[in-house]
């Protein structure tokens, strides 16, 4: 048998992996040793650094797929300095994505998760009441980094009475208010949905600044990365009252999450699933095998990024 082209990065969902194993029959970064000469192209789930090291060991290395739309986890720079091209997984995940966020926003507002654990903890059959919650009608939801999934949120909770602005590097040709930096659009919100990419470019964006600018009564929704958010100052505020709830799908050290937020009920925890669903991931999946069959046929990418 020839020698395999692919190379399988990190775990991937079994279809992918079946599909690489079975197209290309690619071995797991993990398996190949120094038999790297022939392997061209790189699939990477979206937990799974490649760096600069990983790129060494790989020194034919051209193409990197990645699975997600967020590719922080590859030095794109770096790829690019030597000449390798990385692929994302735009747009098939947008309503996935989109309504996983604003079930958290509705879920932090409504408190559907908390209320579910008092009816299972048995207070309200105990004669207990549930305390009253907060609606999204009238309430600014402000979308920071509006992008593709940015929209897709503002154009679901219009329809819910919500009043919609955002920030983003620039402003742009919708029919939202903009707010010049977060801590502006923090300030006129009563929710705040991170959106934006990972990466260097936004650690921290989301900082004690900007939780105190959302203030007592405001909501934290983040669906992007942890990095974006500083989880610290996040658990500190919640702590002292000075930020009302937040929906988390994505965390800092993840799978690990902040033990201080187990015990809440004003946070919602989520296992990073905003794009977790049997259609959008077999449509990553399908983009992946669509990026690798194109830069094997004809050395570009469907969905490049550099
Ligand atoms: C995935 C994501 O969970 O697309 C992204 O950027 O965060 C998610 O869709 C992740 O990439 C899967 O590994």
């Amino acid at each position: 048998m020839s020698q395999p082209t692919v190379v399988r990065v990190g775990p991937l969902m079994p279809f992918l992996e079946d599909a690489l194993e079975r197209m290309y029959a690619a071995p797991s970064l993990a398996d190949v040793g120094s038999q790297t000469e022939g392997l061209t192209v790189a699939v990477a789930g979206g937990g799974t650094v490649i760096g600069a090291a990983e790129m060494d060991q790989l020194p034919a290395l051209r193409a990197i797929a990645n699975f997600g739309v967020g590719y922080d986890n590859v030095d794109v720079e770096e790829a690019t300095r030597r000449e390798i091209i990385v692929s994302n997984t735009p747009d098939v995940l947008t309503d996935a994505v989109a309504d996983l966020s604003v079930a958290l926003v509705l879920d932090v507002l409504r408190q559907v998760s908390a209320a579910d654990r008092f009816v299972r903890r048995g207070e309200w059959a105990a004669g207990e009441r549930y305390p009253l919650t907060r609606e999204v009608r009238g309430s600014v939801v402000g979308i920071l980094g509006l992008g593709r999934i940015g929209e897709a949120v503002a154009l679901r909770l219009e329809p819910f009475g919500a009043k919609v602005a955002y920030h983003s590097r620039s402003p742009k040709d919708v029919p939202w208010a903009y707010h010049a930096s977060p801590v502006a659009l923090a300030e006129a919100s009563d929710v705040l949905v991170v959106l934006t990419p990972g990466g260097a470019d936004t650690k921290h964006l989301v900082d004690a600044a900007v939780i105190d600018a959302l203030g007592p009564d405001g909501y934290l929704v983040n669906v992007a990365r942890g990095s974006v958010v500083d989880e610290g100052a996040l658990v500190q505020a919640l702590e002292e009252g000075r930020l009302a709830g937040a929906g988390l799908d994505v965390f800092d050290d993840e799978p690990n999450v902040p033990a201080a937020l187990l015990g809440r009920d004003d946070v919602v925890l989520l296992p990073h699933v905003g794009s977790a669903t049997v259609q959008t991931r077999e449509a990553m999946a399908t983009l992946v095998l669509d990026n690798v069959a194109a830069f094997l046929a004809k050395g570009e990418l469907v969905t490049p990024v550099n």
